[in-house]
């Protein structure tokens, strides 16, 4: 018998506890109305002559592009009215977002890294949206600082969206990470991925050796193991787009690194929307995501912006890194 077809709605519906007042349902529901827009758009950007820079910069100092100010604009203009959030915090904005006064607050908050990758566009390379969602901490607040500023240990959600040869939904709220992919012609995310996991034995590592004499020398003695130690020999595939690394070692297994060095002594990944969230996901499908001394989970940021370094895929590979940087 073929498999049963399960759209996006029909899986978050039947995912959603019996008491549940149906909130992260529907926010999921937008988020994913928020990538078939983003998806249009990144297909057509070309065409439409929206490609090159906006002229501005971004609280990160990187020159933003015309698109990361589209799909900034859709994540916010499809959440700030429907009553389901408290705050919201995006990388294209310095500061957190709260929600109007003109409408409803809700419990939840959103962190969003809107398009990433974007250096990426000009090229036709893969692309990626990933958020997390936490809980407020005070009912009865209309959302503050300290809401935003949250360990991803106290995430209840966390997904991404990759703009690739097809377009994917994948996330997790703790019950397994579903991937939905987006039938262009009816414009419906189907199930095609239920609970996916890091597979047993890895085959990639994801870093930009371009940086390796930069490294500190555990960091270089680690890479050293990775080329020689491994049984069977892992490849190299490095994309410089963190979703689709990470997506490509999820379903093959393998690591994503970005450590720090001389360029980004912090590393150069944002611990908030972008590292705490595929950490979320990477504990949920058995990975592990960790700065190389503890797990990304467990840092409390002290700035929305702040950046770690990353290490994060299949378990034993980024074990092996903690081991390395600890000697
Ligand atoms: P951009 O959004 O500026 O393209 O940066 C992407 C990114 O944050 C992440 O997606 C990549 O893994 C990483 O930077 C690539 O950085 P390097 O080019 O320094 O390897």
């Amino acid at each position: 018998m073929s498999n049963p077809l399960i759209t996006i709605e029909r899986f978050l519906l039947s995912q959603q506890p019996e008491n549940a007042k149906g909130d992260l349902t529907t926010l999921f529901y937008d988020i994913a109305l928020a990538a078939k827009m983003i998806a249009t758009q990144t297909r057509r950007s070309a065409l439409l002559d929206i490609l090159g820079y906006e002229g501005t910069t971004n609280v990160q100092g990187e020159r933003q592009r015309k698109l990361d100010v589209y799909a900034d604009d859709v994540m916010f203009k499809l959440n700030d009215h429907t009553g389901r959030l408290c705050a919201m915090v995006s990388e294209e904005r310095d500061d957190w977002i709260p929600i109007p006064e003109v409408y409803s607050k809700g419990h939840y908050i959103l962190v969003y890294d809107p398009l990433d990758g974007s250096s990426n566009i000009d090229t036709n390379v893969t692309i990626g949206t990933i958020f997390g969602v936490f809980h407020t901490l005070d009912i009865d607040q209309r959302g503050r600082i300290e809401d935003c500023l949250r360990p991803g240990r106290e995430l209840v959600a966390a997904g991404y969206i990759i703009y690739g040869t097809s377009t994917m939904f994948v996330y997790s709220a703790g019950q397994g990470v579903h991937g939905f992919t987006l039938d262009p012609e009816i414009g419906e995310f189907l199930l095609t991925h239920e609970n996916m996991r890091f597979p047993e034995k890895p085959a990639y590592y994801s870093f930009n050796f371009g940086a390796a004499l930069l490294w500190e020398k555990g960091m270089q003695k680690y890479a050293e193991w990775l080329q020689s130690a491994p049984e069977p020999r892992l490849s190299q595939r490095y994309i410089g787009s963190l979703v689709a690394d990470f997506h490509r070692n999820l379903l093959y297994g393998g690591i994503y690194g970005y450590p720090g060095e001389v360029k980004y002594p912090n590393g150069k990944i944002r611990l908030l929307y972008e590292a705490g969230p595929l950490a979320f996901l990477a504990e949920h499908a058995g990975g592990y995501g960790s700065n190389g001394v503890t797990s990304l989970l467990d840092i409390k940021p002290d700035s929305l912006h702040q950046r770690t370094p990353v290490f994060i895929g299949t378990r034993s590979l980024v074990e092996k890194v903690e081991e390395f940087l600890g000697k």
